[in-house]
């Protein structure tokens, strides 16, 4: 059930420990403490009888998230980043959570909309936030990981969803350099989905059931929350959770298929899914529908990746939906999930006839000319905590490339690291979407176009990205959230 902490060599002398921190997790407790005995007419005597403080605790808790809908092609809501105790399991924890629950909101969005959401910070540090999977202007108030909203204070987003984005599973999560792993690691992140991929499947399938599955490896110690201090957390484990909850129970009945969005939205960890007995029929990769439907046993899912699956129940029983022993962070196989499947007395048709081959017509990247050419080397310095991308770390003030609108250019993803340093890199691009071209070499046969890949340890990955739409500055970057955090993030500028 529990995985660990992928694990970093201690350098206590690269992190200041913060008193002011510490003060201010005092004063949040005093506040919880009163606001909560003032809130029962009863509770002066509760909390006399309540003395232990993990038994007075454990009346608290993480609400459920809850599902937000466009209405009239407008969404205009309230993101309060806030401190909160709860349980994960049967766990006590602090969290950093959006509007009280963990994860956040689910926003479900459609082709067209404007999304307003103000962005509350009730932290006592800087955060913000970002669209992951968005194909949405990085300017301004919109998708904008360059503004930083300081404790306190609020921040309006306006995101201008485009009348032709594709359907599929987002998610979003603040994106503050030195920031971003503490606090996605502390709960910060939650689901965003364009709506409408049912409609590109066959009739049969468009009134199909669905289940989110927002996956997150959680807690991090108390300390952790608070201090972001990572000397506390490299020995300790963490359990995986979906929507909050460890190891859920989804029902299905035999012969039913079902859409499952999956979605790693934690800040690290690797996942081998699998569902013994059952293939995955990929509709979707990180929120754009496939050209190419495939089937595999198992996914493999690094921090950020998502896909649309549909999965066809067979037999009758308990089986569990579980990630496979990697040698990275979890050298043993443990629990996503558990599925009751039920006998079914109607009889349901077999997925192979509905499955479609495609839900959107080929646009391959290999056919089109190349504007540019461009090399990118990741590598690592595990001791000093320094993370590169072409020998330099992120400076928000320097612009690493410069990129022409409307055009494609092809970039090739090197990773540096050996074998032996477990060093892979998720590279992850905002806005803009692409299709990998070829993996060591070797031509890759896309089924889509995707905006997470991994660069494994001594290997090339080669991509082709078409810059369409929006001009602007933004980042691309390793996506193990720490590597991001210490260097491996650079800026582009997409101009006219
Ligand atoms: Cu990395």
């Amino acid at each position: 059930m529990t995985t660990q902490f992928r694990s970093y060599s201690i350098n206590t002398s690269s992190l200041v420990f913060s008193s002011f921190s510490i003060f201010m997790f005092a004063f949040m407790m005093i506040m919880v403490f009163t606001f909560q005995s003032s809130s029962f007419g009863y509770n002066t005597f509760a909390f006399a009888q309540n003395q232990n403080q993990s038994s007075y605790l454990s009346g608290m808790n993480f609400s459920k998230s809850h599902d937000v809908y466009s209405k009239n092609g407008f969404l205009n809501t309230t993101l309060v980043a806030e401190y909160k105790i709860g349980k994960v399991g049967n766990q006590i924890t602090t969290a950093m959570v959006y509007n009280g629950s963990l994860p956040g909101p689910t926003y479900h969005v459609y082709p067209g909309d404007r999304v307003v959401i103000n962005l509350v910070n009730r932290l006592n540090e800087s955060t913000n936030l970002h669209f992951h999977g968005m194909h949405v202007s990085p300017a301004n108030n919109s998708d904008n990981v360059f503004l930083e909203i300081a404790p306190g204070k609020t921040q309006q987003y306006v995101v201008d969803i485009p009348k032709n984005h594709e359907p599929g599973t987002n998610w979003y999560h603040p994106h503050l350099h030195r920031y971003t792993y503490g606090q996605v690691s502390a709960g910060l992140s939650g689901m965003f989905i364009v709506e409408g991929l049912e409609k590109l499947l066959p009739k049969p399938l468009q009134n199909i059931t669905q289940h989110t599955f927002a996956m997150r490896d959680f807690p991090f110690d108390n300390l952790f929350v608070t201090t972001h201090n990572l000397s506390n957390t490299v020995a300790s484990q963490d359990r995986l959770t979906v929507n909050g909850e460890v190891n859920p129970v989804v029902n299905m009945k035999s012969g039913e298929t079902q859409l499952w969005r999956l979605a790693n939205i934690g800040p690290e960890n690797e996942l081998t899914v699998e569902f013994p007995g059952h293939k995955f029929h990929v509709i979707a990769e990180d929120g754009s529908p496939v050209w190419k439907v495939w089937d595999n046993d198992t996914l493999f899912m690094q921090s950020g990746k998502r896909f649309d699956v549909l999965v066809t129940a067979t037999g009758n029983g308990t089986f569990p939906l579980r990630s496979l022993n990697n040698s990275l962070t979890a050298p043993y196989d443990f629990n996503i999930a558990t599925v009751k499947i039920q006998g079914n007395q109607k009889a349901v048709q077999p997925a192979a006839n509905i499955i479609p081959a495609g839900l959107i017509p080929k646009r391959d990247l290999n056919l089109v000319n190349v504007a540019a050419h461009r090399v990118l080397n990741f590598s690592s310095n595990d001791r000093d905590w320094i993370y590169t991308i072409n020998n330099k770390t992120f400076d928000p003030n320097r612009i690493d490339e410069k990129v022409k609108l409307g055009t494609v250019e092809e970039w090739k993803l090197v990773n540096l690291d050996k074998h032996s340093s477990g060093n892979i890199h998720p590279f992850h691009i905002h806005v803009n979407d692409f299709q990998v071209v070829s993996v060591n070499g070797k031509p890759y046969d896309a089924h889509g176009y995707q905006d997470t890949v991994n660069i494994p340890t001594e290997s090339t990955v080669i991509i082709r990205i078409p810059f369409d739409d929006f001009v602007g500055k933004s980042v691309y970057h390793c996506h193990l959230l720490f590597h991001e955090d210490y260097g491996m993030m650079h800026s582009f500028e997409v101009v006219k």
